[in-house]
């Protein structure tokens, strides 16, 4: 298959380890795939759906306690604890491969070992790498095919004597106590063992192009965000493009997607969808920042996706879909999650595989889809993807926009003053957690740049990496943003109708990049002025749009403050790895709210 030394050698030396009967190398050839699909399908490992509605369709459970990411299994190996940081998980590299070479020992007798050669990015693009995934798991292969770039173009780009980020996955027998999600940075190394779920065993997604990316993207001068990349195509046919860091289930995919209110769509605008979870950016030769997505397809939130929320994700999932841990309607085998429809299928499988009365069930408060079941889909099925997808340079970037869920405090929208500003915005964000990853939902946490999970680094030299880039770029960086479409009245309900409507913050956004609207400059950066957020047909009052751009200095000073969650103590714990700007920006922001 290849020549390389360097993949023949670390091959030869996982297979002593993990002992597979025998071994398959992904060549990306559609026979190859199909034949895999059966052999998942007779064994059980994936279902096939309905062939008319659903063509190339498959449906498949991981197990109950395997469900999201585990943020606590999850660990960098860095020579040195600092420069993992204080808010990773870390162990001693020496000492964690000897400890999971025992859990690795013989993990794959009996079983099929695959090798799957892979590229993040566009093939053909100086920006693209390659990673090389051992995995015993048929769902691994398919999803890889779909979220990545397979085969024997990947072992062509690294040629004989390329590098590569080597990438071990063992089901072994999904042990929740002994499943370990862990990253060697130096090596660019990442041994995935006991998990069958998405992030935790795609190990292209979180740990290659964020982690190990992120890591790679500082001694390389580049950046590897969790953001989405959208376009922006207004009446005369110009296209400004935008990345947006949101946590895991915060509403990258659907903004990524979103359609245009009414209004918006007949004056011509448009967008266009780059990517939905992860962008790689560099600074280009006009001194730009450039935006590429180094994945393939979606791995989409099914929960909440609809024909009214998201059109073009459910588009998207209509044919050579991989759909995991949603519900099954065994009448027509067709998929369900909540959120789809009104109409919960009678003749139902939940998600942890128990025949039940979809309607009944779901009627007494259970959810028959899990929360975090997913869709795997092909990019190329999205009916808005952009057509730079497939740009080896990638996109050029006008606005970066953070955000998260906040039922109280941050403001619809807001601007920072420059980039370093923005750089402490990205820091201090926080979010309410989702069933995205394992654990309790629903609490305020520290989520800076979106990254808490991702980076793999120290926190503190990441925002100093930030910094860098900022001067790099300098007045050609683009603008920072802040947003947050879960602003909560006192019923406890959303205050902004979100999804397709936040098209007319992307415009207001938009319009500040060009200097053609002014704002309000407050405590916190600029906010927009009721008036230029445009409400045409929304059932909103002016008030409630008040309330929803109404900066709170109590429920601010309190966000610093707070002796768990406040800025003030998240930031102590970086001790002096904290870039001196972070403290300034820190310091202005209590002199702002002090006036
Ligand atoms: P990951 O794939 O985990 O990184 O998530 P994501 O950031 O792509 O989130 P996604 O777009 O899948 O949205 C997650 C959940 O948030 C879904 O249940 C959506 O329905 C909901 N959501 C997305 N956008 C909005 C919005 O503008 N307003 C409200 N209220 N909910 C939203
Ligand atoms: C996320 O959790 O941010 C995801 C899903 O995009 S996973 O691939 O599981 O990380
Ligand atoms: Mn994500």
């Amino acid at each position: 298959m290849t020549k390389n030394q360097k993949v023949l050698t670390w091959l030869e030396e996982m297979k002593a380890l993990v002992k597979p009967d025998n071994v398959v190398w992904i060549t990306g050839d559609q026979a190859q795939l199909d034949e895999l699909r059966k052999e998942a399908t007779a064994s059980g490992e994936i279902i096939e759906l309905n062939k008319e509605k659903l063509p190339g369709c498959y449906y498949h459970r991981t197990a109950v306690n395997d469900v999201a990411r585990v943020e606590d299994r999850t660990f960098i190996c860095t020579p040195t604890k600092e420069e993992a940081g204080p808010i990773n998980n870390w162990m001693d590299p020496k000492e964690a491969y000897s400890m999971l070479g025992k859990l690795y020992d013989g993990a794959m007798k009996g079983h099929t070992m695959y090798v799957i050669p892979y590229i993040m990015g566009v093939y053909g693009s100086p920006f693209a790498k390659v990673g090389i995934e051992l995995t015993d798991s048929i769902y691994v292969v398919l999803n890889m095919d779909i979220m990545t770039r397979v085969g024997n173009k990947a072992l062509e780009v690294i040629g004989d004597d390329g590098d590569f980020v080597k990438c071990l996955h063992a089901k072994k027998d999904i042990n929740p106590d002994e499943r370990y999600i862990v990253h060697f940075p130096q090596d660019n190394t990442i041994w995935s063992i006991n998990s069958g779920y998405g992030g935790n065993v795609l190990l292209g997604k979180k740990c290659f192009a964020l982690r190990i990316a992120s890591a790679m993207a500082r001694r390389e001068g580049w950046m590897a965000e969790h953001m989405l990349i959208l376009g922006v195509e207004n009446p005369k046919g110009e296209v400004k493009y935008v990345c947006a860091a949101f946590p895991s289930a915060c509403g990258k995919t659907n903004l990524a997607m979103l359609i245009p209110p009414e209004y918006l769509k007949q004056q011509g605008y448009k967008v266009w969808t780059v990517g939905d979870d992860i962008a790689w950016l560099r600074m280009g030769e006009d001194g730009r920042l450039w935006a590429m997505n180094p994945e393939a397809g979606f791995f989409g939130v099914a929960p909440g996706t609809s024909e009214k929320t998201n059109f073009n994700a459910l588009e998207s999932t209509k044919k050579n879909t991989i759909f995991t841990n949603v519900a099954l309607n065994n009448d027509d085998m067709t998929v369900w999650w909540e959120g789809l429809d009104k109409n919960p299928p009678e003749n139902a499988t939940e998600w942890m595989g128990a025949k039940v009365n979809g309607k009944e069930y779901t009627a007494s408060g259970n959810k028959l889809a899990n929360p975090n079941s997913r869709f795997t889909a092909p990019a190329s099925n999205c009916p808005c993807i952009s057509k730079e997808f497939e740009n080896p340079q990638g996109v050029p970037i006008s606005a970066i926009i953070f955000g998260g869920r906040r039922a109280k405090c941050a403001p619809l929208v807001y601007q920072s003053r420059n980039w370093q500003h923005g750089t402490f915005v990205g820091a201090t964000m926080a979010s309410e957690t989702t069933a995205a990853a394992a654990g309790a939902v629903g609490v305020v946490r520290r989520d800076p740049m979106a990254m808490k999970p991702f980076a793999g680094y120290n926190m503190a030299d990441y925002w100093g990496h930030w910094l860098e880039m900022g001067k790099k770029l300098g007045d050609k960086a683009p603008k920072i943003f802040h947003v947050n479409w879960f602003r909560k009245d006192e019923n406890d309900e959303f205050m902004w109708p979100g999804f397709g409507d936040n098209m007319r913050v992307l415009l207001w956004i938009l319009n500040r990049c060009e200097n053609k609207v002014e704002a309000e400059e407050t405590a916190i950066g600029y906010v927009p002025y009721v008036d230029d957020i445009n409400i045409e047909g929304l059932n909103i009052d002016k008030k409630t749009m008040k309330d929803l751009l109404a900066i709170d200095k109590k429920h601010w000073i309190e966000d610093i403050e707070d002796d768990s969650t406040g800025i003030k103590k998240y930031f102590a714990k970086f001790g002096d790895r904290l870039p001196k700007e972070m403290k300034e920006e820190l310091s202005t922001l209590e002199k702002n709210l002090e006036k």
